[in-house]
């Protein structure tokens, strides 16, 4: 071997861990990868050559993680999701690498604060909510706890809208994420997979002389990959986010330039990347688009493509498929990720139906994230077989299979085969994605306690009867790296230099803290860091929207994704009914705590009554902040455009966190969680993982109000007659007549009519039947809030006891209970 071979094959190794081993690969960056002298250099050259100098420190890293997962052939999980709500990469990096100091003091050297070019990194928002940011809170645990897992996403050039308001009400304005440059992406042209669509399918006799189907597609895009680094935190390893791009293929315009259409050619090329041109910025109803069918189909057959032919090893007998995967399947969205598995291994690799769907079966899971009726996505049957003719075909086996097995069991029960048919035949003939997925699955689950409960005895009663050890629960997590050692480090170091930092990566040992809730001093430290992170709030907030908060207020916030069953209402009455007692003489605002209610909130951009309640708040907001009777009292903040950077920022300021869905409707949530483990109490209903907050924190550090599950489903079908309750409460009836009296509105009373006449005549979330239940809570807040010791000490709780609520805690459970995988120890 000559001597430059044996150089290429030397391990890659990081660049010096020091101060001047950065400022050489930052300058060298900004010179070879910029092009820019430091003189001449702009704010986004410096942010983009530190960006690259930070990979560095993880391409080593990187590189080793895929090779030892590769030797160990262990079990991979393929998590695949429409949405990764991912958050800044720089500070994560960072934290991965333990760098933050190296280059803040790296960067002074050179004149640069890092804080600025913090500001300069636009986030990927490639997701809607709670199910985008849950998927990159696992993949960032999983690469923590060095388990072998690859993201198999979608490469958006939109992510989710930006949001502004013009007069209250919000418009939207494209996220353009990528037009500074994505220094955090790795693209791979050359690794690109081909999709098929649309066309038709025919019967064909095999050289075995076997009679088989195939699919004859109409027109093709390229999948092109671009991986992101998942690196774990402070423990060397580095998994792959993969999301896919679509591309025109030559096939696709070569046809159309030979015709001679040159400009129709080079207009089909954009026809082909609108695939992964936008994220649908719905989090609740899908809409049924053709387009969002070929998102889906896009990027899990480039996913399951690439993981067959690219990960695995070339001679890798499918059969043993199951042992080196499991395609956890995030909602519905990537279910047609069974028939396309089924496809390959029938039609491709000509295998029989029952070994192919042995096989199948042993490969996915699949987890619910919703109780929404309305939320379950099914496609009609004319779509799916025009665009997946083959797809279909597979799917309508799938079912017939199922139903005659269904029908052995149950011999005679005609209506339990059309209730558990995969096809839905009212009101348009179609497919039920969620019934797909119960059945291919090997095993299916919910996101909370409840929520699995209710899963089983609601949403797919007939599944959990048919398949009882197939239903199970893993109740959310977030990450503790981004949400507590991130975003609040004045409270990491207060819990670090009291137990040690071990609470980073075993969360439960937060339990250590306390003893510590009984400590005067520890208290007033703990006060101390909500103060700072007030200041903290407060800075950005008038740096960002010119909002001025008062920082001696109870913080009280409300920031999730708007919908009716969230219930931003109930909230928006709460304020109302507070500003209507103090005008109208009845309360003295001196004798409350003040406080500075905040919210945070997106509407998707067709849900008129979510945008509605919006302006709203917002317009509640204007008269009450304008109103000397009730200054310093009430303050009313909304800033726009909700997203993670921002929760950053706001969740470790708030002393009191609003998680007031109708019960039995939100699925888990994972903001109350955040705000747990940053100190602040809950006042909540028993919905979601509340539940399982109240029993971890303790009754006594939580404030619960409204109806329960069962009372609700008693309302609802004794017939829930909302007027009554406002007949009934003289402070609910003067809080909605001032709504109504146009007094939010400059007079106007049609501007809110629609909330006004929901709220009184359908009032399908209960806001009505659960407001004096709320207001109640809110009274015992108040109270609790004047003891600040005892408050203190409630916060200081809630941080010790809410560690269960780590993804690191969740992926364990996943592990267990759903993937049997193994994390690959160093060797
Ligand atoms: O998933 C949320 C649930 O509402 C929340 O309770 C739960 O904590 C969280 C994580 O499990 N669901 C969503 O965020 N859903 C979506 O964002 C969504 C996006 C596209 C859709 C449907 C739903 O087509």
């Amino acid at each position: 071997m000559t001597e430059n071979r044996a150089n290429s094959n030397a391990p890659v190794t990081a660049p010096q861990h020091s101060v001047e081993g950065f400022v050489k690969e930052f300058l060298r960056e900004l010179h070879y990868g910029q092009g820019v002298t430091m003189e001449r250099a702009s704010v986004n050259d410096q942010y983009l050559a530190l960006a690259r100098t930070v990979r560095e420190y993880l391409m080593a890293r990187w590189l080793e993680t895929v090779r030892r997962q590769r030797d160990a052939q262990a079990k991979s999980v393929a998590y695949l999701s429409a949405e990764y709500l991912l958050g800044r990469q720089l500070d994560n990096a960072l934290l991965a690498t333990d760098m933050a100091e190296i280059v803040e003091e790296g960067l002074a050297s050179l004149g640069i604060e890092l804080a600025t070019l913090r500001e300069q990194e636009v986030e990927p928002g490639l997701g809607n909510g709670g199910l985008g940011r849950l998927a990159a809170c696992f993949v960032d645990s999983l690469a923590t706890m060095s388990v072998p897992c690859i993201g198999y996403g979608i490469r958006y050039e939109y992510g989710i809208f930006r949001q502004t308001f013009v007069d209250g009400f919000q418009v939207e304005k494209a996220d353009s994420w990528l037009t500074l440059g994505a220094p955090w992406e790795f693209p791979h042209p050359e690794s690109a997979v081909t999709v098929h669509f649309g066309g038709s399918t025919e019967r064909y006799t095999d050289d075995d002389g076997v009679e088989r189907s195939r699919w004859v597609p109409e027109w093709d895009v390229r999948g092109v990959p671009y991986n992101y680094m998942v690196p774990g935190y402070q423990n060397g390893r580095v998994n792959t986010l993969r999301l896919w791009s679509a591309q025109a293929t030559e096939a696709f315009d070569l046809a159309i330039f030979n015709s001679g259409e040159y400009v129709e050619a080079v207009r089909s090329q954009t026809f082909a990347e609108n695939i992964s041109k936008v994220l649908y910025p719905e989090d609740s109803t899908p809409q049924g688009k053709e387009l969002r069918l070929q998102q889906q189909y896009f990027f899990v057959a480039c996913s399951i493509r690439d993981f067959v032919e690219n990960v695995l090893p070339a001679d890798f007998d499918l059969h043993d498929l199951p042992e080196r995967i499991i395609f956890q399947l995030n909602d519905t969205h990537p279910v047609i990720a069974v028939p396309e598995l089924m496809r390959i291994l029938v039609d491709e690799r000509k295998w029989d139906w029952d070994e192919a769907w042995a096989v199948t079966q042993k490969c996915f899971a699949y987890t619910c994230h919703t109780l929404l009726p309305e939320a379950l996505e099914v496609w009609p049957v004319a779509l799916l077989g025009k665009l997946l003719p083959r797809h279909l075909e597979i799917i309508y086996r799938i079912n017939d299979d199922f139903l005659a097995e269904v029908a052995q069991r149950y011999p005679g029960d005609e209506l339990r085969l059309r209730r558990m048919s995969i096809i839905a035949e009212h009101p348009e003939r179609s497919v039920r994605m969620a019934f797909l997925a119960t059945i291919a699955g090997s095993k299916v689950n919910g996101v909370a306690e409840l929520h699995s409960q209710l899963l089983r005895d609601k949403v797919l009663p007939d599944f959990s009867e048919y398949w009882p050890d197939k239903f199970t629960n893993v109740t959310n997590g977030v990450t503790p790296r981004r949400f507590v050692r991130l975003a609040n480090p004045a409270l990491s170091d207060l819990i670090t230099d009291a137990i040690g930092p071990g609470w980073i990566t075993d969360l439960g040992r937060l339990r250590e803290m306390e003893p510590l809730a009984d400590d005067q001093e520890f208290r007033e430290k703990f006060r101390a860091v909500k103060a700072h992170n007030k200041h903290r709030l407060s800075a950005l907030l008038e740096r960002r929207d010119g909002i001025t908060l008062r920082e001696d207020a109870m913080l009280d916030v409300m920031v999730k994704r708007l919908h009716e069953y969230k219930r931003q209402t109930l909230k928006v009455l709460h304020i109302v009914s507070l500003y209507e007692r103090i005008v109208s003489g009845e309360l003295d605002p001196t004798t409350i705590p003040p406080r500075v209610f905040a919210f945070g909130a997106k509407a998707a951009p067709g849900y008129k009554m979510a945008k509605q309640t919006i302006a709203l708040i917002n317009h509640v907001g204007s008269v009450v902040n304008a109103d000397p009777r009730v200054k310093g009292a009430l303050t009313v903040v909304f800033p726009p455009n909700y997203n993670v950077t921002l929760a950053e920022t706001l969740i470790p300021a708030a002393d009191l966190s609003e998680q007031i869905s109708l019960a039995g409707k939100e699925a888990s949530g994972t903001g109350n969680m955040k705000f747990a483990l940053n100190g602040a109490l809950t006042i909540g209903t028993d919905d979601g993982a509340n539940v399982e907050i109240r029993e971890l924190v303790g009754d006594e550090n939580f404030f619960l109000f409204g109806l329960i599950e069962p009372e609700v489903d008693a309302l609802v079908t004794a017939g829930y007659r909302p007027a009554d309750f406002y007949e009934q409460n003289a402070t609910l009836r003067r809080a909605i007549d001032l709504i109504a009296s146009g007094a939010f509105a400059g007079g106007d009373r049609t501007v809110f009519e629609p909330i006004v006449s929901n709220l009184l005549h359908e009032d399908r979330f209960l806001v009505l039947a659960d407001f004096q239940a709320y207001l109640d809570a809110q009274d015992r807040v108040d109270a609790a809030y004047r003891d600040t010791e005892a408050w203190t000490r409630s916060a200081i709780l809630n941080v010790a006891r809410s560690g269960f609520f780590s993804s690191d805690r969740a992926m364990w459970d996943y592990i267990d209970r759903i993937w049997h995988s193994k994390p690959v120890v160093s060797r």
